[in-house]
């Protein structure tokens, strides 16, 4: 009876396709090749020969086995030496006295970098993945899988990689009770609960999928932070992650909170120049470098949003973090400080804070103290004019944060592709030594010459079986990893390989599909905040549009404050006869944005105060154009539904069906917020809708009563 019953079972858990198109697999789906295609691609991994092995190397070997084995149906066999055609040779010069014969210059490629070279090795035509250490051979290892995901020749290979950001991470806003601050996907990774005992296998995929792109290191508790996570009841359990993230070349990091010394240990006062607290924070790092030996340091919010931090004693920024540096510098830990802070008090204008605050601190900060800075000056809305720091502090390294978690950009169901955001932020030309002084010269440390670089991005991953609440999401974690790797790279090619890696290459897919991510971005700006409009979004939980709410305690948690609109226009003057922000940027930029004539329509709104019937380029008045960007952003998502219905064929049923609904609630939403804004807008300006414009479908009473009490993702 047991017998039949276990033998129906298994028969039943045969039918189920062996692996569920759920999403997890990511990019590294390595899902197998076409028959004639693997056919040309196995004499290029007919053997593996790795030398000895360090738990890196062996990562790095398992993932070459699994990938290979996976793309060409079997895996090359392990071999002591090159016997015949087609060996992969991989290693390091001291791991492997193949890869040390073969003389090949891998000193310069630092300790991440990485050669794919076609070579002979005993007469035999081999390719030779090396590196001088051996995380860089594991990122080698991706990069030559990636050839044969995106189907690209293996044959006369030459490619030499090097990161050129140093700090590549991801920041989790993760809380100790597994909810996570602005995260859509789930609870947070980290079971707390189970730590240190259970190491879920998905501790392991999550670090190879991060190696995968380069991504070194992952702060894993909210820039929100509790003293808790510096006890040592949690250090022991940030101490197992860092042990099975280790073998993939990341290093953890923790938010401090500036206050800790006085939660953890009674201390009468977090002053960075009193002597005892200063002893207090050696004792911690010493503590955590004890059981975390490559522990990568602090990120630390303080005086912003109700933080403490070191102006609570009068104390600078600069005081700070240099106490924390000092306490890492011995163990070559670093302070991540963050520069998104506002004043307690009411600004003239909130976006200039930031640039007023640390301009006065350049070149007061030690040398392993980074300052983190959003892209932009206000907080990560659909659009922003790059942050006004980049180019302004030549003397402090600077590194970029981005937010991958979509908190003002629709949450995990819309398909926005940041990476066009991304790449905005990074091309942006600060002019801060003249043209070509670009954002991304700023982070990678070229434009003056710092050695410790970085970027940032707020983590969108979660205990959701597909990582980040939604398949397209995960495109974000992908292009992010691969723009801090290189912030030069094109967006749009990222996107391709994204696209082919976790789906297909059939054209018919990628080409639609990654016109459709880049022209995402574009849309949501304009249904949600067209023409330099931003932060007209729902209070406290942030999900949908609220322009009209005036209802906070600071004028600048508020949306009217931002839009500014009433009978004669809209827009935040921060021209010279405004606030004058623009004169935080360089003199070209600041003459390009201050001027109205020469502002580009994206920032219009920023930086000036239009009249309604002010004539735009496209020769419509302000008022027409708004409520014309506003139908745009809800059209395009309409075409990207289209776009979508037309390809179920190249995609599985599961992940198809997931997308189709979310598009759907997309262009729901998108409507939503087209609606609400144009209903709200028209009752200030008084002006007709354009001719043949479909007028909102409820009225502005109805907007603004919905409300949302289960918003996910809100701050505690
Ligand atoms: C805002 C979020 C808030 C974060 C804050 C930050 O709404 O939850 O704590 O940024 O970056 O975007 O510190």
């Amino acid at each position: 009876m047991l017998a039949a019953l276990a033998a129906l079972l298994l028969a039943v858990a045969c039918v189920r396709p062996a692996r569920a198109e759920d999403g997890y697999d990511l990019w590294l789906r390595y899902r197998p090749i076409a028959a004639a295609q693997a056919q040309a691609y196995r004499p290029f991994a007919t053997q593996l020969v790795a030398g000895r092995s360090t738990p890196t190397l062996a990562a790095a070997r398992d993932e070459l086995l699994r990938g290979l084995g996976g793309l060409l149906g079997a895996a090359p066999s392990s071999s002591g030496a090159v016997t015949r055609d087609g060996a992969v040779v991989l290693g390091t010069p001291t791991s492997s006295s193949l890869v040390a014969g073969l003389h090949l210059d891998t000193a310069g490629l630092g300790r991440e970098g990485y050669l794919i070279r076609s070579v002979r090795v005993d007469g035999h035509a081999a390719t030779v993945i090396a590196a001088n250490g051996d995380v860089g051979a594991l990122y080698g290892v991706f990069r030559f899988l990636r050839l044969l995901q995106t189907r690209q020749p293996l044959a006369h290979l030459d490619i030499r990689e090097q990161p050129k950001v140093q700090v590549r991470i991801l920041d989790h806003w993760d809380n100790l009770d597994r909810s996570v601050e602005r995260g859509y996907a789930g609870q947070s990774l980290w079971g707390w609960p189970t730590l240190p005992d259970y190491l879920a296998p998905r501790y392991t995929d999550y670090a190879r999928a991060n190696a995968s792109v380069g991504i070194n290191g992952t702060v894993l508790n909210n820039v929100n932070a509790v003293a808790l996570s510096l006890d040592e009841r949690y250090l022991v359990k940030a101490a197992a992650l860092a042990k099975v993230f280790r073998p993939y070349g990341i290093r953890v990091y923790l938010s401090a909170r500036f206050s800790a010394p006085i939660e953890l240990s009674g201390l009468h006062s977090t002053d960075p120049l009193d002597p005892q607290v200063r002893r207090w924070w050696r004792d911690k790092v010493d503590e955590i470098y004890r059981l975390i030996p490559d522990f990568g340091g602090f990120l630390v919010k303080a005086n912003s949003e109700g933080q403490p931090g070191p102006q609570d004693y009068g104390r600078s920024h600069a005081d700070g973090a240099n106490m924390l540096a000092d306490a890492l510098a011995p163990h070559g830990g670093i302070v991540m400080w963050r520069a998104f802070v506002y004043s307690d008090k009411q600004p003239d204008d909130r976006a200039k804070q930031a640039y007023q605050e640390f301009v006065p601190l350049d070149g007061k900060f030690r040398g392993n103290v980074i300052l983190q800075v959003k892209n932009g000056p206000i907080d990560f809305q659909p659009r922003e004019p790059f942050h006004p720091l980049f180019g302004a502090m030549p003397k402090t390294p600077l590194m970029v944060e981005f937010q991958l978690t979509k908190e003002y950009l629709g949450f995990a169901t819309h398909l926005v592709y940041l990476g066009a955001l991304f790449e905005e932020t990074l091309r942006a030309d600060t002019w801060a030594h003249g043209k070509g002084s670009t954002v991304a010269r700023v982070i990678d440390g070229s434009l003056d010459g710092h050695r410790l670089t970085g970027m940032a991005g707020v983590a969108n991953i979660g205990s959701d079986r597909n990582w980040t609440g939604s398949q397209f999401d995960q495109a974000n974690w992908y292009a992010f990893g691969r723009l801090a790797w290189d912030p030069q790279q094109s967006a749009r090619a990222i996107a391709a390989d994204w696209v082919r890696m976790t789906y297909t290459n059939d054209p018919r897919f990628v080409a639609p599909v990654v016109d459709m991510m880049m022209a995402s971005r574009e849309a949501v700006v304009d249904y949600m905040t067209p023409l330099g409009l931003a932060h007209l979004m729902g209070a406290g939980h942030h999900y949908g549009p609220a322009p009209w709410d005036d209802s906070l305690p600071r004028a600048d948690w508020n949306p009217v404050y931002y839009h500014r609109a009433d009978a004669q226009g809209i827009g935040f003057d921060r021209s010279a006869s405004g606030s004058n922000a623009v004169a935080q940027y360089a003199a070209p930029v600041a003459a390009q944005f201050g001027d109205l004539t020469r502002v580009p329509d994206e920032y219009l709104l920023w930086f000036h105060r239009v009249p309604w019937d002010y004539r735009m380029r496209s020769g419509r008045t302000l008022w027409d154009e708004l409520v014309h960007r506003y139908t745009h952003g809800v059209d395009e998502v309409k075409r990207m539904r289209r776009t979508w219905r037309g390809l179920s064929a190249y995609v599985d049923k599961e992940r198809y069906d997931e997308t189709t609904a979310f598009l759907g609630i997309q262009q729901q939403e998108a409507q939503w917020w087209r609606d609400a804004c144009i209903a709200y807008f028209q009752g200030i300006a008084r002006r007709p809708l354009p001719a043949g414009v479909e007028p909102p479908a409820h009225t502005l009473t109805y907007y603004e009563s919905l409300s949302f009490p289960y918003a996910p993702g809100q701050a505690k």
